[in-house]
């Protein structure tokens, strides 16, 4: 059994970093991992608002194209997306004072604009909360035990400008990663601090009720179809292992017209079954295989993912594959099989 990886929290140079922001007015890219989620665009879209105000020239880069349902974020219409084309992305991450990486912390986490970010001529900044990073940035915010970059951001905020509250609109851009990476408060990393900080946002005019609504309220009826095909057709639940998976493939999400993002969650399901331990989605995409995974209590998703060449957090990592897809489905399997003693036990708090 491996118990859990205890880190201390990473600053480097974040106070010359401030120190810089404030002397001048900056041209800023900030870039956040592919397929992003609510808190890659969050922190990112919140930091740019942050910055704006401040005088400086913030761009966001998204390497791939983002969810439709995070369309109604403010700022999201300015997101540069690097898909088909990585031109301008590439472009802005070369004319900036300042690039800051925000919520992954690989550079293999960017689909083709990796490379860019160690090419840059830019400061590189890296905000993020990830086990795993590579050592390409001057100043550094980094907490394991944070639960979402959003959180980061917030006391980068603070750091910044301590004394005054955040505009309503990077209230919104922060909640929105800290609920959608918490999933509403219902993980480990959950802290009084969190909490807090909600609190606090609500106070600077955050309305929750309005965020779930765009979150969790603003789906396809197709999801929804598509979402019982995957629970009724698709999912494997294996008691004997504590495991659990659903195998999607292309062609599936095709008939049902499921577009970027909207089987984000899905990973989730599976972990409502007692006993279940560990729970798996397999999504077969255009070039890869994507794998997706939760586990409750001590087995290390980021090591099972590690052995695919991914990672993310303890309990919850994700890597690519490659394909067929039925091959890269029944790598992933045999791997778990090797897991059975290990994913034996029972979940205590
Ligand atoms: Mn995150």
């Amino acid at each position: 059994m491996t118990s859990k990886p205890i880190e201390p929290p990473m600053e480097v140079a974040i106070n010359e970093l401030i120190a810089a922001l404030k002397d001048a007015p900056k041209r800023i890219s900030i870039i956040t991992h592919m397929k992003p989620d609510g808190d890659a665009l969050g922190s990112s879209l919140g930091l740019a608002h942050f910055l704006a105000e401040r005088g400086h020239k913030p761009t966001v880069i998204a390497p791939t194209a983002f969810p439709e349902s995070f369309r109604w974020m403010k700022g999201a219409d300015a997101i540069v997306v690097a898909e088909p084309s990585d031109a301008e992305a590439k472009a802005h991450m070369n004319e900036c004072d300042y690039l800051f990486c925000l919520d992954f912390g690989k550079t293999n986490r960017v689909n083709t604009l990796g490379d860019a970010i160690w090419a840059s001529p830019a400061q590189k900044v890296l905000v993020d909360h990830h086990l795993d990073f590579d050592t390409f940035a001057q100043h550094i915010l980094r907490d394991v035990s944070a639960t979402s970059t959003c959180e980061l951001i917030y006391r980068f905020t603070r750091l910044y400008d301590e004394a005054t509250p955040l505009s309503p609109t990077v209230a919104e851009c922060l909640y929105t990663g800290i609920m959608t990476d918490t999933k509403g408060f219902r993980i480990p990393n959950t802290s009084p601090a969190v909490l807090r900080i909600a609190a606090q946002l609500v106070e600077w005019g955050v309305r929750p009720h309005v965020i779930d609504h765009h979150l969790n309220s603003s789906y396809s009826e197709n999801r929804l179809r598509f979402l019982g095909y995957c629970l009724y057709e698709r999912l494997v639940v294996r008691h004997d292992l504590h495991a659990a998976w659903i195998t999607i493939p292309l062609a599936a999400k095709q008939q049902y017209n499921i577009q970027e993002g909207e089987t984000e969650g899905l990973v989730n399901q599976a972990l409502e079954i007692k006993g279940i331990n560990f729970s798996l989605l397999i999504t077969e995409d255009t070039d890869k295989v994507r794998l997706s995974t939760r586990s409750f209590g001590q087995f290390s998703a980021n090591n099972f993912c590690h052995q695919f060449g991914g990672g993310g957090h303890y309990n919850a990592a994700g890597a690519r594959l490659d394909g067929p897809f039925e091959a890269a489905v029944a790598r992933i399997v045999e791997a778990l099989e090797r897991e059975k003693s290990a994913l034996d036990y029972e979940f205590v708090s």
